[in-house]
C-alpha cells in the first residue's frame, strides 16, 4: 500500500535531498526530451527526471518510489523503437535515467570480462574494450546513444548476432535495483554457475519492467586482426540468401554480419544522407553487406572474400560488388547500412515491423508480407532491410507519396497485423530484437497467450507486487 504520509509532492523534494540538485530535473524543457521517443510516436509528461549518481542513491530513490507508489519508467540512452522508455500522458510517472551511471569498474583481459555500469553508452564501452586489445561484439546502429542497461533491458541484437549471438548471449552477471529499492548483486564472472534459477536472464529482454539494471559483467572476445567487408547488389532476398550460405558453407566461423537492404531504402539513404554515395555501377534490387573477421592475422579473409563474389558473379547469384580496400571505405560502406533508420525517417512516416523468421524463409515472407501490404494500402512503400544472417528483417513500410503522415500512422495496427499474420505463416516472432514495449503488448495475448504469458505475469507479481516498473509495457 502506498504510504500516505508520503505524498507526491513532497516525493520528489526526498528524492532531492538523496540524488542532490544534479540529480534532478523538473522544468518541462529540461524533462521533454526524456518523454518523448526516438521515432517522436509518443509525447507522454513527467514531473521529474531523476539522475542517480549511484547505485545506492538509485536504490534509495526507488525505495522511496515503492513507499509512495510512484511508477517509475527506467530510461537509458532513450533510443526505443517500440516507445519503451517513455513516461505516460498523466504525468504521474517519474523517469529514472542512469545517464549518470557511466563507470567502467573492471576490464579482465585474460578473463575477457568487462563490468561495467548501466549509463556507459554501447559505443564508449567498445572503445574500453579495443583500448585493451578486445572485442565487446555487439553493435547496433544507435550505439553512440544507447546504453548497456538498455542494451541489456531489451536483449539488443544487431549487426553481429550472426557470429556472437544477442546481448543475452554475453551477460555473465547483473547487479539490478528490485522494485522495492533491494540491490541485488548477481556480479559473477563465471562462465559456469549452475545454482538455482538463472536470475540475470529473467532481468534481460524485461524491458524496464521488473527492476533497473545498475551494472553488468560482459563477456569480450578477442579483436579481430584481419577483416574484410564488401558490399554487393542483388536482383533478389533468394540471391541474397544463396550468397550466405556460399559464405556459411566455406567458413561460417569468419561471418561476422550478414545484412540485406532493399534497393528502395537504399535510395532513401543516398537521397538524405550527405555524403553517402553507392560504390557500385549501377542501383540494384537488393544489396547485401558482408563481414568477414578472424582474430588471426593473415587468415586470407580478403582472398576468400574475392574468390567467393567471383564465383557469385559469374553464377549471375551477385551483379556487382564492392570490396572495402581501407578503412575509410570500410566505414563508408557500413555507413550505407547504419544510416538506413535515419534516412527512413527523413523520408516521412514509417510503420516498422521488426520480425524474425527461420533464416531459409527471409525470402518467401518478404514476398509475401510485400504482397500483402501492396495489396492492402496501394502506393505504401515497402522498406525491408535486417540482419539476414540471423533471419531478423525490418520489414517497414513508408508513407504512399503524397498521403498525410498521421492518416498513415493510425493505419499501424492494420498495417502490422497484417504483416504478423504472414510472420505466424513462417513460423516467425512479431519482435526479434526492439522488445515489445509501450506499442505492441496488444499482441502478446495472441502470440504469447495461455499458459506463457500467465508465467509472465506471475513472474511481473512476485518481481513488482507493487505495479510501479515501467507500467504499461510489455505485459497487456
Ligand atoms: P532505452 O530506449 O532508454 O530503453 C529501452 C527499454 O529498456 C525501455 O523499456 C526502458 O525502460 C528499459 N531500460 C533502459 N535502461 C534500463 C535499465 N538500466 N534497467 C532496466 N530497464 C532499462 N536495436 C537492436 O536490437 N538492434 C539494432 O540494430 C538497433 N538499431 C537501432 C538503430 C537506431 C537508429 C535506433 C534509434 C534504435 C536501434 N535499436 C536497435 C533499438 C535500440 O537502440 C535498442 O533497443 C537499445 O538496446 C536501447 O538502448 P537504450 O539505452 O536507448 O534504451
Ligand atoms: C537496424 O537494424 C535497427 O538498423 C533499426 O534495428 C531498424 O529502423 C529500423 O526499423
Ligand atoms: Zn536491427
Amino acid at each position: 500500500m502506498p504510504d500516505a504520509a508520503l505524498p507526491a509532492a513532497n516525493l520528489l523534494d526526498a528524492i532531492r535531498t538523496i540524488v542532490g540538485d544534479r540529480g534532478i530535473l523538473t522544468e518541462t524543457t529540461d524533462t521533454a526530451p526524456y518523454a518523448e521517443d526516438w521515432r517522436r510516436l509518443y509525447q507522454g509528461r513527467t514531473s521529474g527526471v531523476i539522475r542517480p549518481g549511484t547505485t545506492a542513491e538509485l536504490a534509495a530513490v526507488v525505495a522511496l518510489c515503492a513507499r509512495a507508489g510512484t511508477p517509475i519508467v527506467p530510461q537509458g540512452g532513450n533510443t526505443s523503437m517500440v516507445g519503451g522508455a517513455v513516461p505516460n500522458e498523466d504525468g504521474s510517472e517519474l523517469v529514472l535515467s542512469t545517464v549518470r551511471l557511466n563507470r567502467i569498474r573492471e576490464l579482465d583481459a585474460a578473463d575477457l570480462t568487462l563490468t561495467i555500469e548501466a549509463g556507459v553508452t554501447l559505443k564508449a564501452a567498445q572503445l574500453a574494450a579495443a583500448e585493451q586489445g578486445c572485442l565487446l561484439p555487439l553493435s547496433i546502429s544507435s550505439e553512440g546513444t544507447a546504453q548497456i542497461g538498455g542494451v541489456l533491458a531489451t536483449n539488443a541484437g544487431g549487426n553481429n548476432t550472426v557470429r556472437y549471438g544477442n546481448a543475452r548471449d554475453l551477460v555473465l552477471g547483473l547487479e539490478v535495483v528490485l522494485p522495492d529499492g533491494t540491490v541485488w548483486n548477481g556480479l559473477r564472472r563465471l562462465r559456469k554457475d549452475n545454482t538455482g534459477y538463472c536470475l540475470r536472464q529473467l532481468f534481460v529482454g524485461s524491458e524496464g519492467t521488473l527492476g533497473i539494471i545498475t551494472a553488468a559483467v560482459l563477456k569480450l572476445a578477442p579483436q579481430p586482426k584481419e577483416t574484410a567487408v564488401a558490399l554487393c547488389g542483388v536482383n533478389s532476398a533468394e540471391a541474397a540468401l544463396s550468397l550466405f550460405t556460399r559464405f556459411q558453407a566455406h567458413d561460417a566461423a569468419s561471418i561476422s554480419a550478414f545484412e540485406l537492404m532493399s534497393g528502395l531504402g537504399m535510395s532513401f539513404v543516398v537521397k538524405h544522407i550527405p555524403g553517402a554515395t553507392l560504390p557500385l555501377e549501377a542501383p540494384a534490387p537488393f544489396y547485401v553487406l558482408v563481414e568477414l573477421a578472424s582474430p588471426r592475422p593473415g587468415a586470407g579473409l580478403r582472398d576468400m572474400l574475392e574468390q567467393i563474389l567471383e564465383q557469385a558473379l559469374g553464377e549471375d547469384i551477385v551483379n556487382d560488388a564492392a570490396i572495402a580496400e581501407s578503412d575509410a571505405q570500410r566505414a563508408a560502406i557500413w555507413r550505407l547500412r547504419e544510416e538506413h533508420s535515419e534516412a527512413q525517417k527523413r523520408e516521412g512516416a514509417s510503420v516498422k515491423n521488426d520480425v524474425s523468421v527461420p533464416v531459409s524463409k527471409v525470402p518467401g515472407f518478404i514476398r509475401q508480407a510485400t504482397a500483402a501490404c501492396e495489396a492492402l494500402l496501394p502506393g505504401v512503400r515497402v522498406v525491408p532491410f535486417g540482419h539476414i544472417g540471423d533471419g531478423n528483417i525490418h520489414f517497414n513500410l513508408e508513407q504512399p507519396v503524397g498521403s498525410d503522415a498521421a492518416w498513415f500512422l493510425a493505419q499501424d495496427h492494420i498495417i502490422m497485423d497484417a504483416v504478423n499474420q504472414v510472420v505466424r505463416q513462417y513460423d516467425g516472432s512479431f519482435s526479434a530484437e526492439h522488445g515489445v514495449g509501450r506499442l505492441k503488448p496488444y499482441m502478446m495475448p495472441d502470440w504469447r497467450g495461455g499458459t506463457e504469458l500467465a508465467l509472465m505475469q506471475r513472474i511481473k507479481a512476485a518481481i513488482d507486487p507493487g505495479g510501479i516498473m515501467n507500467p504499461g509495457k510489455v505485459l497487456p
